[in-house]
C-alpha cells in the first residue's frame, strides 16, 4: 500500500485500524467472512478502470473485449459450480440482485410471498418498508413455534393469495431447508420460486447443505457470506426456470440493465470468478464441511451452558440465541460480547415482542472463524468465553418504555466497556486469535 500511505495516510491508517480490528477479535457475525489475497488483488486491479454496460460481445462502449472474457469466465465458472444454464454476475449485492427478479417477472402490485423479516426473512423478501413490500403486494408466512418451517400453512397461505413469486431462503434460519417442498407448493400455485441462497451458496457448494437448483426456477445470491468471495451478487436460472419460461434469461439480463443498474463493476466481477474458482477447489468442500461442523459443536456446548437456540441447535453455519431465559437483551449481549472480543449481532427471534433496534436475541456463526483454522476443540473455548461474557450482563433487562430505555442504554454501555472481566476475556480473545491468521 505504498501509494495509499502517501497520498492518503488518514484512510491507509484506517484500513490498517481495520485489519488489526479483523485479527484481534473473533468474527462471529454469519454473513461475514475473509476472502483470499487473489480475490482481493483482482478486486483492486486495474478492471475498476472501465465501463462496460451490457453484456459479453453486446455493449454499449468499446474495448471490452478483455472485459468480456472476464464476465463469461465468471459466468461459466458460476454455471459449472452450482449447475443451472444461466447466470448474470453483474448485480452489486443481495439486495439489488432480489429486486432484480422481482422487477423481471413482477408487475406493481402483484402478489409476492415470502417469511416475515422478523421471522428470519430478509428486506427484499417482502417487507413493507422495503421496494419488495412497497410496490408488489406482499403477503408474509411466519414460522412455527418451534422454529421450524410451518409447510402446511405455507401451503395454506399460497393457495388462498395465488402468489406470482414464492421466495424461500432466509437470512436468520438455522435448519436445513426442504426446497422440494417448496417447490411442490410454488408448483401447485403456479408461482415462480425463487431461493435466496445468500447464506448458504458456500454449504450447497460444498456440499454441506442440499441445493435448490432441481425444485426452484431462480437462484439468487450474494458471493461474500459462505462463498467467500468480493461483496457482490449473482442471479441464476434452472432447467425448471426455463421450462415455465424460457425468457426468464431475457428479462433478468434487462431488469439489471437498464431496469437498475448501469455499468457492471468489472473489478467486482473478476473477484467473484476467482471466488469461484476457490470455491470448486476441494479444499472448499473441507471447509464448507467444518463451517457446519464447527456450528453444530458451539451449539451443543452452548446448550449446556443454558441458552436457549431458537429450534433448538443447527444445521447450517449459524445459531440464532434467544436470551429471554437470561434476561438480558440482544443489544446490550452483542455490545458485551464485543467488548470481550466476540462480534456477532443482535437479532430478533420469532415471535419477539422488542423493536428490531433491540431484539430479544443475538445471531452468530462460524463462517469466518473457520477461513482462520478454528476446529471443534476451539469452539469449546468460545463457548465458554461467550458464557462468562453473557453472566456479565444477565439480568440487566432493558425498560420498555422508550424514553427510559435510551436513557438506560448510554448508561449502561458505559458500565459495560469498563467491565473488567470482559477486557480480560478480550485479552484471551487477542492472545488465542494469533493462532489462527487471516488470509
Ligand atoms: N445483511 C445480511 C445478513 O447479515 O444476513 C443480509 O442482507
Amino acid at each position: 500500500m505504498k501509494a495509499l500511505i502517501k497520498t492518503d495516510p488518514q484512510i491507509y491508517k484506517l484500513i490498517k485500524d481495520e485489519e488489526k480490528r479483523q485479527k484481534e477479535v473473533l468474527e462471529m457475525i454469519p454473513s461475514e467472512n475473509y476472502t483470499s489475497k487473489a480475490v482481493m488483488e483482482a478486486l483492486g486491479s486495474v478492471l475498476t478502470n472501465k465501463y462496460s454496460e451490457g453484456y459479453p460481445r453486446r455493449r454499449y462502449y468499446q474495448g471490452n473485449n478483455v472485459i468480456d472474457q472476464v464476465e463469461s469466465l465468471a459466468q461459466d465458472r458460476a454455471k459449472k459450480l452450482f449447475d443451472v444454464p444461466y447466470v448474470n454476475v453483474q448485480p452489486l449485492s443481495g439486495s439489488p440482485a432480489n429486486a432484480a427478479v422481482e422487477f423481471a417477472i413482477l408487475n406493481p402490485g402483484d402478489t409476492l410471498m415470502g417469511l416475515k423479516l422478523a421471522f428470519g426473512g430478509h428486506l427484499t423478501h417482502g417487507l413493507p418498508l422495503n421496494l419488495s413490500g412497497r410496490f408488489f403486494r406482499a403477503v408474509q408466512y411466519e414460522l412455527a413455534g418451534d422454529g421450524s418451517l410451518d409447510f402446511e400453512a405455507i401451503e395454506k397461505m399460497a393457495l388462498k393469495e395465488k402468489p406470482k413469486l414464492i421466495i424461500c431462503g432466509f437470512t436468520a434460519y438455522p435448519r436445513i431447508i426442504d426446497f422440494k417442498k417448496f417447490g411442490q407448493i410454488a408448483d401447485k400455485v403456479g408461482a415462480y420460486l425463487m431461493a435466496d441462497i445468500a447464506h448458504i451458496a458456500g454449504l450447497i457448494v460444498g456440499g454441506a447443505h442440499p441445493s435448490p437448483v432441481p425444485f426452484v426456477h431462480i437462484v439468487t445470491t450474494t458471493t461474500h457470506k459462505t462463498l467467500r468471495g468480493p461483496r457482490g451478487a449473482m442471479i441464476m436460472v434452472t432447467e425448471k426456470g426455463l421450462r415455465k419460461d424460457p425468457d426468464l434469461p431475457k428479462k433478468i439480463d434487462s431488469a439489471i440493465i437498464p431496469g437498475l443498474q448501469g455499468g457492471p463493476h468489472d473489478n467486482q466481477t473478476a473477484a467473484i470468478a476467482v471466488s469461484l474458482y476457490e470455491a470448486g477447489l476441494s479444499s472448499f468442500k473441507k471447509y464448507a464441511q467444518q463451517v457446519v461442523k464447527n456450528a453444530q459443536i458451539l451449539a451443543s456446548e452452548l446448550l449446556k451452558y443454558e441458552f436457549s437456540l431458537v429450534s433448538g441447535g443447527t444445521d447450517n453455519h449459524l445459531i440464532l440465541i434467544d436470551l429471554r431465559n437470561k434476561k438480558v437483551n440482544g443489544a446490550l449481549a452483542a455490545f458485551a460480547l464485543e467488548v470481550a472480543g466476540i462480534v456477532v449481532n443482535k437479532n430478533g427471534v420469532p415471535f419477539d415482542t422488542m423493536p428490531p433496534f433491540y431484539p430479544s436475541g443475538i445471531r452468530l456463526g462460524t463462517p469466518a472463524i473457520t477461513t482462520r483454522g478454528m476446529k471443534e476443540k476451539d469452539m469449546k473455548r468460545i463457548a465458554s468465553w461467550m458464557n462468562q461474557a453473557i453472566e456479565e450482563v444477565a439480568g440487566k433487562e432493558m425498560p420498555k418504555e422508550k424514553e427510559a430505555r435510551s436513557k438506560y442504554w448510554k448508561a449502561i454501555r458505559k458500565e459495560v466497556e469498563k467491565n473488567k472481566t470482559l477486557l480480560q476475556i478480550a485479552e484471551e480473545v487477542k492472545v488465542f486469535s494469533q493462532e489462527f491468521p487471516i488470509p
